[in-house]
């Protein structure tokens, strides 16, 4: 049977379309950190969170425009995590998205100040949404949570430190939690914020479907750095075992993380229980695509 697969392609462009209109190239002496957020930003990504906030958008009748900018947004804040995230100091990377990273294709100085100004520019972008200000603020307010310190900045530390000690299961949980999942369960829960109705327990229901995949994606993203080849991924692989990373793949082996695996889509199946079937076909579709991803 062939596998459906989800439409990561039209979330790209409507991603792109936005992107093109925050990121204007400029004639500037300003010119060059926008060239660098161009370059990361509007590129070869799979536009996976921008895809959740399109598609629950969708189904949630939000205007597009507003969720199309959203999605831009998010996308430049999770952009400028993978620009720190191969810096030097960090996991020291030199391809990112089939190509050099940024501090190779710029320079470091510049690498920094670029995924700087995208975490601010994302920031801006939701604080001017055409949405009344009680909502852009509370969409502010869940999304600094979900990248800060308690969030993916705080996995990421958790991370680190998982590379000089071994981490138990339970703060493996956590550091996917914080480093992957906040920023996927914020993607699925902020179009309840723009949409017209959204009850409380439909987005209860939606955030926890977001955390579910969000640890799915996390694994299968280990797995790929196991298993994976480089110019699928459009990365290194096999870094993880190199610095020694404390990862679930790791932790519990091929046949347990299978056991996982199967617990988190499950998890993320149920959740979309509280929807009918027809609305979350997407979604559905999305959770096979975790499972089975190549890159
Ligand atoms: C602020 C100094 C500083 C660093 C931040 C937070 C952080 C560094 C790094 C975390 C970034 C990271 C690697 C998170 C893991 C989530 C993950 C699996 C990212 C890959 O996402 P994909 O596969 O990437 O969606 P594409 O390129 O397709 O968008």
């Amino acid at each position: 049977m062939i596998q459906k697969l989800p439409d990561f392609q039209s979330a790209r462009e409507i991603t792109d379309t936005w992107l093109n209109v925050f990121l204007q190239p400029k004639n500037d002496l300003t010119a060059r950190i926008t060239e660098a957020m161009r370059y990361s930003a509007v590129s070869e990504g799979k536009a996976f969170r921008p895809f959740l906030i399109l598609t629950i958008g969708k189904m949630l009748k939000c205007p597009p425009e507003i969720t199309g900018q959203l999605a831009a947004a998010v996308e430049m804040i999770h952009t400028y995590s993978l620009i720190h995230d191969d810096l030097p100091a960090m996991d020291n990377d030199a391809m990112r998205r089939g190509k050099p990273s940024n501090h190779i294709q710029f320079d470091e100085a510049t690498a920094i100040l670029a995924g700087d100004a995208l975490l601010t520019k994302g920031i801006e972008v939701i604080s001017t949404l055409p949405v009344p200000a009680p909502k852009r603020c509370r969409l502010i307010a869940e999304l600094t949570k979900a990248i800060g310190d308690k969030g993916m900045i705080g996995g990421q530390m958790i991370d680190l430190i998982g590379e000089k000690q071994p981490l138990s299961l339970s703060e493996i949980q956590q550091m996917q939690t914080l480093k992957t999942g906040e920023l996927i369960a914020f993607s699925c829960k902020a179009p309840c914020y723009i949409a017209p109705l959204c009850s409380p327990a439909k987005r209860v229901a939606l955030t926890r479907f977001g955390y579910a995949i969000g640890h799915l994606f996390q694994i299968t993203d280990d797995l790929l750095d196991l298993y994976g080849k480089t110019e699928t991924v459009g990365k290194t692989i096999g870094k993880d075992e190199k610095s020694h990373k404390s990862t679930m793949v790791a932790r519990l082996g091929q046949e347990k993380i299978r056991l996982k695996m199967r617990e988190y889509s499950q998890t993320a199946q149920e959740a979309l229980t509280a929807f009918g079937k027809k609305k979350v076909a997407d979604l559905e579709v999305l959770i096979a695509y975790i499972v089975n991803r190549e890159k």
